[in-house]
């Protein structure tokens, strides 16, 4: 196998680093914990992305989360394309955020009301304002290892990047608004009890990624959501589902429909989107109405409900729900990736754990179960980024850190699969060989 050469990736990532921070507008694109450049793309299509070098890859990170038709979807493409052709942005209400709203509350009844925006992070910063503006509480519960995007309320041992480069606490986030956020282990109801009990009356609410993907995938144990779910209803605080990645991913109706679990608000992004800039947060009616301009909560957006990002959205949505078998099918080929991949763990008797929760999967190095942030750190991160390096080398690209998930569209073949588990167990025998 030749070693990939990326020699114009590495010229743009020193040209980009003399003007954007890290070369990049995201952290974990980087490539920190995983010890080389990162790759600099040209384009995708299907499950394949080619890099400014002409190299191409079977891809597992799909924009994190939003390509789960695979990249470049004829239809995706063709209806921002119509979209654009009449205009980018009006900055007044359209029929298509109509629709977006109508449909995320058919697929989502718990949503019976949503509000558009334009990422992750301002549907969970603006949720959690709804939960203290609607409860008159201050403080909120987040899981250690758990993202939420970068507000400072949630930079408070954070998953995802700030996890993977050891800084639970950000600079710049001001001591009052650390000490407004509470820290429980996920999988761990008495944690939260405790937390509750201690701080009786003055939580607003708990959220959770009620599959997390930001410490590495992570299921959570029976019980756990429905535990969760009574001890908010009996303590008076609202049950927020971040479900920004595990929407419309991990079933038609999210994790929500999966456990049977109905959150007081769910917030939203990547697949709702199609790849464009999108964020959505919404829930219970009486919760809601107190969004401006219909109750006082401010929050606001030049871009929000975008014609473009409704457009591949919807789009989106539709091609999925076109397809009876889709979540069957999706859930075929994660199953033989991770089979392909526990026969080379058991074949080679490696100390490697596999989770995964539908599409969304990760592969930890180490021997424990990954149940939390406490297991999950364990994992060695010197022996995952010579894992990620060698599956590079071989033409595929995973996440760049042992915290984040992986991510299977429907576009992904047997043969990208197989050749996948093939390139796994090459990269693995030369770490444990
Ligand atoms: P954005 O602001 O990045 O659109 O969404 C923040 C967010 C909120 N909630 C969950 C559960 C998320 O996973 C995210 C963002 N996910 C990361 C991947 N772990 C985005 C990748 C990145 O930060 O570049």
């Amino acid at each position: 196998m030749s070693p990939l050469t990326t020699r114009n990736s590495d010229s743009l990532f020193e040209k980009a680093k003399a003007v954007i921070p890290g070369g990049v507008n995201s952290p974990v694109r980087a490539y920190k914990s995983v010890g080389r450049n990162p790759l600099f793309i040209k384009k995708a299509a299907g499950s394949r992305i080619w890099d400014a070098d002409g190299n191409s890859y079977i891809d597992y990170v799909g924009s994190w989360g939003p390509m789960i038709l695979g990249h470049a979807h004829p239809r995706v493409i063709e209806a921002v394309q119509r979209a654009a052709a009449d205009g980018t942005s009006y900055g007044a209400p359209t029929e298509l955020e109509i629709r977006m709203a109508e449909t995320i509350s058919t697929l989502m009844p718990s949503i019976q009301m949503v509000r558009m925006v334009n990422s992750g992070t301002e549907a969970t910063m603006s949720a959690v304002r709804l939960a203290r503006a609607f409860t008159g509480k201050e403080k909120i519960i987040k899981f250690e290892g758990c993202y939420h995007g970068h507000a400072d309320s949630f930079l408070i041992k954070a998953g995802s990047g700030a996890l993977t480069f050891g800084v639970p606490d950000s600079p710049g986030v001001p001591a009052d608004v650390a000490s407004g956020t509470l820290t429980a282990t996920f999988n761990n109801l008495s944690s939260v009890q405790a937390l509750l009990t201690e701080h009786q009356g003055s939580v607003a609410a708990v959220i959770v990624e009620p599959v997390v993907g930001n410490m590495g995938c992570i299921p959570p144990e029976p019980g756990f959501l429905h535990g969760l779910r009574s001890l908010c209803t009996k303590e008076n605080v609202l049950l927020i589902f971040d479900e920004v990645m595990t929407g419309f991913r991990v079933a038609p109706g999210g994790a929500q429909e999966l456990y049977r679990v109905s959150p007081d608000l769910t917030t939203l992004g990547k697949v709702i989107g199609g790849g464009l800039p999108v964020g959505a947060y919404g829930g219970r009616r009486d919760i809601m109405e107190m969004v401006a301009p219909q109750g006082p909560m401010y929050q606001a957006g030049t871009l929000s409900g975008n014609p473009l990002a409704m457009a591949a959205g919807l789009e989106t949505l539709s091609v999925i729900r076109e397809d009876p078998d889709f979540y069957t099918r999706l859930e075929a080929k994660a199953a033989r990736l991770s089979g392909g991949l526990q026969k080379v763990i058991d074949t080679l008797w490696l100390p490697l754990k596999q989770n995964r929760v539908g599409s969304m999967f990760t592969l930890f190095f180490t021997k424990q179960p990954v149940k939390d942030y406490g297991t999950a750190v364990t994992a060695d991160r010197e022996k995952f980024g010579v894992f990620f390096r060698g599956m590079l080398d071989r033409g595929i690209t995973l996440a760049p850190s042992q915290f984040e998930a992986g991510f299977m569209s429907i576009a992904h073949s047997d043969e990208d699969i197989d050749r996948t588990i093939e390139a796994a167990r090459g990269a693995l025998e030369k770490i444990y060989r």
